[in-house]
Formats: structure tokens, C-alpha cells, sequence
């Protein structure tokens, strides 16, 4: 069946230039979010991210180019012309990954400490937006999305090795985070200077989280000494035209 497209009205607008995130809503259907769980299962790494008591974390990158579903998601999905909206016409994919969190006992914790995504891969300029899609009801309990609102007008804060994974980098935070629950399907937009994170998977089923990060094609990635992302193999234009 033919779906109306989404649109981001002017409070939603408002919301998140104010507050650097806004809910998108149910972004895809049963079917997509069941192709998007094949794909997850293919390329899901044997082993956790980080050491050994992190093993929980399972995270698998960059696979526009291998997966037909994932790049169909990431190139056409309800949710390009979103970001249109929030980005501007010119919409470059920079960054796709499956985030699980398998349940977490006494030993593990598969916490994200807060950061900012420019924290991690730092662009110029750092209008970037992620779109982050829970393949499984994400919440609370099971290691779901909290936000730091309003944190993306303080620009690019100083990160280091978390404590928790020193493989993940982590910022200080000010200022009060609110959870993000979602439920399966639904997706979440926030800005790249957006302050977020996630808690360990206090359940006993896997939590999954699906991320697409977008920017201008124009931009350049300081993390790589200033390479154009378009050189980047993992780039794609999604909206718009390349200068
Ligand atoms: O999936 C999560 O729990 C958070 C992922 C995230 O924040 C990130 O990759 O930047």
C-alpha cells in the first residue's frame, strides 16, 4: 500500500533547532524492519565491541555498499525527505551501523557514554544529522536512547576514552538527559552536536538500533585530515545535487 510521505511540521522544526533532536515517528514498515533484521543477523560480528566484558556490544558498520536493504533504507526510506528538511536540499550519506546490545549480566555492560557523534567522526561543518531507527522497542530498561537537550548549542565539547569501553569515546555532560523510548519502527533525529547515549540491556533479549548519519556533500572529515566526504568509498548522495 502506497504510504502518505512524512513531513516535519513547524513545531517539529522548532523543536529541533531548540532542542538539537525531534521524534520522526514510524519511519518504516514491518517488512523493511524484517529485511533490515536479515541484514543485522548477516554481517552481526561473533565478537562484542571493546574488551572482553563489553561483549554484549555488537556493532557492524558501513554496509551501503553490501546490503541492498540497508542501502535502500539509507537512500529512499520515509525518512530522506526528514532530513531534507532539517538538512537542506544537498543530503550526502556518511555513516550506516547495527547497534545490538545483547542482554547484559552481572560482568557486562553494554553502555554508550555520552558524546556527541562529532565527538567520534568530526566533520566541517558540523551540521550533520543522525537518524537512529529501533528495530526493537528501545527503552529504558533494555539500553534505549537518552538526550542531552538543548546540548547541541554549547558546540563540539572535549571527549576522551570512556571508562566504561575505552574503545568509545565520551564526553562530560550538563544539563538534564530525558529518555528516548521508541518503539520498534519509530526513529529518532538529532543533530551532530546533539549529546546522547545509551545504558546496558538490563533485559534478556537483544536490543537493536539501526543509525544512518547524514551531511551536506560539501563537507569535509577532520577525523581524516580534512578529506572531502564525497571522497570517502562510504559516501552517498541521497538528496540533491554535489557542488
Ligand atoms: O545504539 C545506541 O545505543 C547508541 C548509538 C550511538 O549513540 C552512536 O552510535 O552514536
Amino acid at each position: 500500500m502506497e504510504r502518505a510521505p512524512l513531513r516535519l511540521d513547524d513545531s517539529a522544526l522548532r523543536r529541533y533547532r531548540d532542542e538539537g533532536y525531534v521524534r520522526l515517528g514510524p519511519i518504516v514498515s514491518e517488512a523493511e524492519r524484517d529485511a533490515l533484521f536479515v541484514e543485522e543477523a548477516r554481517f552481526r560480528p561473533r565478537l562484542g565491541y571493546g574488551t572482553r566484558e563489553n561483549r554484549t556490544l555488537l556493532v557492524s558498520m558501513q554496509l551501503c555498499h553490501r546490503s541492498e536493504a540497508v542501502r535502500r533504507t539509507c537512500t529512499a526510506g520515509r525518512h530522506v525527505p526528514l532530513v531534507v528538511q532539517l538538512l537542506g536540499p544537498n543530503v550526502c550519506l556518511t555513516h550506516t551501523q547495527f547497534l545490538t546490545k545483547l542482554p547484559d549480566g552481572a560482568e557486562t555492560r553494554s553502555d554508550i557514554p555520552w558524546h556527541q557523534d562529532n565527538g567520534y567522526g568530526r566533520l566541517e561543518p558540523m551540521t550533520d544529522v543522525t537518524v537512529w531507527l529501533a528495530l526493537t522497542d528501545a527503552d529504558e530498561r533494555n539500553g534505549g536512547l537518552w538526550i542531552v537537550p538543548g546540548s547541541h548549542r554549547r558546540g563540539l565539547l572535549e571527549h576522551g576514552a570512556a571508562g566504561v569501553n575505552p574503545l568509545l569515546r565520551e564526553s562530560a555532560v550538563e544539563g538534564d538527559a530525558v529518555a528516548v523510548p521508541l518503539r520498534a519502527g519509530e526513529a529518532v533525529a538529532f543533530s551532530g552536536l546533539t549529546v546522547h547515549g545509551s545504558g546496558p540491556n538490563r533485559t534478556d533479549r537483544p536490543r537493536t538500533g539501526f543509525y544512518a548519519r547524514y551531511c551536506e556533500p560539501g563537507v569535509r572529515m577532520m577525523s581524516e585530515n580534512g578529506r572531502p566526504v564525497l571522497e570517502d568509498p562510504h559516501s552517498w548522495m541521497v538528496a540533491g545535487e554535489a557542488e
